[in-house]
């Protein structure tokens, strides 16, 4: 009867887990199918690992399973004591020789694909990206090309973009599971990696070092598409002239409100060093707003009265003058009209 329960009991856990670990395969949020060249070998080196540490499971199980029958108690053998051996030169040398073999098999890749996405030899004629690590939102500068981002990193497709990553604040770390490995993001001095994605598409990014109370909602996207999209994405964002006047009433109140309370003095429209919170330039265009709510207006006046409610410990909070929810929404009536370019994570298939 026990063992039946133990059984009941084995499989329902070995179910349970199967249930939520199946829920780890996002397709634009795994490291399993990889889609550019840091996550391909990465791939590659989590299959190598994996075969060595199978291939030495199974020969410890046989091995085990094999002197358990063998040398078990037999009846009428109950005192028999078996040859004492002590030391034996060949087996030791085996198991000695083998597992350094193995770490060898293991060693040699990983080192490699570690130096080689370090390589950063093409950055001279490369796209450069500066990245900024904030509590709890991320920052793209393009260096050299007056465009500065928030949350939404272009990129086009099939090329090095060769990012340079620091911190305003505490440790973060940069993770694009399907395009790139990990890369810590710290305010003493700044770690470089290059991306290629290998097809376009909207990939989701994440924090991956505790950050504080909203680290695990500092999330952000990376949106691949093709070299002309990206040109004109550039010619877009370029072209945006943060003196321009919205067409109707509301969105022309909300862009006063806008610069009445405070919010100019933390986000830049347009190319601007302003980067105490997010650049807001394309905003209307992001699939997010602070990278997780749906962009609908009702999510963006919840924003915007009540960051903290959404995401706390935030460095938005209490900065601003209170706003009334009929203030937020002309606010973000203004704001979601802010879509410069025709290219955008829906064009890009999200
Ligand atoms: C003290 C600086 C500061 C002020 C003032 C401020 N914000 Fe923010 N804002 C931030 C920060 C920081 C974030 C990012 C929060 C996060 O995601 O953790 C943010 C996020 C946002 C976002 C989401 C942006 C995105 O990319 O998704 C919107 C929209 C926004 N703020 C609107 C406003 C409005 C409207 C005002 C004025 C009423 C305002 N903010 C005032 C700092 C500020
Ligand atoms: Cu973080």
């Amino acid at each position: 009867m026990k063992g039946w329960m133990g059984r009941f009991r084995a499989f329902f856990l070995l179910g349970s887990l199967a249930l939520v670990l199946s829920a780890c395969g996002k397709d634009n949020l795994t490291a399993l199918v990889p889609k550019g060249y840091g996550a391909e070998s990465s791939m590659d080196l989590i299959i190598i690992s994996t075969v060595v540490m199978l291939f030495v499971f199974a020969v410890v199980m046989l091995i085990y399973v094999a002197v358990l029958l063998r040398y078990r108690k037999k009846k009428g053998q109950e005192d028999f004591i078996p040859k004492q051996v002590e030391g034996n030169k060949t087996l030791e040398t085996i198991w000695t020789v083998i597992p350094i073999i193995l770490l060898i098999i293991i060693a040699v890749p990983t080192v490699t694909a570690t130096f080689d996405l370090a390589d950063n030899s093409g950055s001279k004629d490369g796209l450069n990206i500066q990245v900024t690590g904030n509590q709890y939102w991320w920052h793209f500068n393009y260096e050299g090309q007056e465009i500065q981002t928030s949350q939404d990193l272009y990129v086009p497709v099939g090329e090095k973009i060769y990012l340079s990553m620091k911190s305003s604040d505490v440790h973060h770390s940069f993770w694009v599971p399907s395009i790139s490995g990990k890369m810590d993001v710290l305010p003493e001095n700044e770690n470089k990696m290059y991306i290629e994605a290998y097809e376009e598409g909207v990939y989701w990014g994440k924090c991956t070092e505790l950050c504080g109370p909203s680290h695990s909602l500092m999330d952000f996207k990376v949106i691949v598409v093709s070299q002309e999209e990206f040109d004109q994405w550039v010619k877009d964002m370029k072209n945006v002239n943060p003196d321009t006047q919205p067409q109707d009433a509301v969105a022309q109140e909300g862009k006063s409100l806008f610069q009445q309370n405070n919010c100019m003095s933390c986000h830049a429209i347009g190319s601007s060093p302003t980067q105490i919170g997010p650049n807001l330039t394309n905003f209307g265009d992001r699939s997010k707003i602070a990278g997780i709510l749906d962009p609908t207006k009702e999510n963006l006046v919840k924003w915007i009265v009540d960051p903290e409610s959404i995401k706390p410990g935030n460095k938005m909070t209490g900065n601003y003058p209170e706003v009334s929810e009929k203030e937020a929404g002309k606010i973000a009536e203004y704001l979601m009209q802010l879509k410069p370019s025709e290219v955008t994570p829906e064009s890009a298939g999200n």
